[in-house]
């Protein structure tokens, strides 16, 4: 179904998928090859601290990238960005990125939406011929926490069609081992949280934003907030 280009861009469906998402479930699928280490919905809680600190280093860079300083990474400057890093986008990839991780559809990145543009930019341009570290975008660190995010939705994706489901989710719950059960409730919450439409799956970028949700990324740029209409 991926061919099917949506026509009416006002009218964004989750239930659409773009030339780009059908990409990352393609780059997810290829991930999900290589398996997971991971062994408990509760070992990836324990990391959200380092996931939140990892992130937060970001911010410097986010900021070098952001040329007039306004908060926030437009279009424009995100192409210079791509040019300055030499990450072989093309134009129209970049637009799609943007356009994809633009949550809040301002026309720009806020800090969480970049942090997840990054992710998505990661895992595009996984490529094991690739040696030098372009992909990178500057930020080394984000590269560990970028394997652990990876991992964690391989091992919930079960069947590995590059989405999580609800049942897959109950699953991994039940994996756990018994004294941390109580922890399923919050893991089913969890998921509500990222189930965004409700449609009862979850695809990787709705994934990656739950994440900057949940290690409290967003209040990053909370002194801001006078300026949401
Ligand atoms: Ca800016
Ligand atoms: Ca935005
Ligand atoms: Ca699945």
């Amino acid at each position: 179904m991926g061919g099917v280009v949506a026509k009416d861009e006002s009218a964004k469906s989750s239930l659409q998928e773009t030339k780009l998402e059908s990409k990352i479930i393609e780059a997810v699928q290829r991930r999900e090859l290589k398996g997971s280490s991971m062994k408990s919905f509760n070992s990836i809680i324990l990391k959200f601290p380092k996931i939140d600190e990892s992130f937060r280093k970001c911010k410097t860079t986010f900021d070098e990238y952001d040329e007039d300083k306004n908060g926030t990474i437009d279009l424009q400057e995100l192409k210079h960005c791509f040019r300055k890093l030499e990450i072989s986008f093309t134009e129209e990839e970049i637009n799609d990125l943007f356009q994809a991780c633009d949550i809040n559809e301002d026309m720009t990145m806020k800090f969480n939406e970049f942090i997840v543009l990054i992710c998505l930019v990661y895992l595009l341009k996984e490529d094991p011929s690739d040696k030098d570290a372009k992909s990178q975008m500057g930020m080394p660190n984000l590269k560990a926490t970028f394997e652990t995010l990876v991992d964690t939705f391989v091992f919930l994706d079960k069947n590995k069609d590059g989405y999580v489901s609800k049942s897959e989710m109950v699953d991994a719950i039940n994996e756990t081992t018994s004294g941390e059960r109580s922890s399923g409730r919050i893991a089913m919450k969890r998921f509500e949280e990222m189930d965004w439409d409700r449609n009862g799956m979850v695809n990787f970028k709705e994934f990656l934003f739950a994440f900057t949700h949940w290690v409290g990324i967003e209040d990053i740029d909370d002194e801001d907030d006078d300026e949401n209409v």
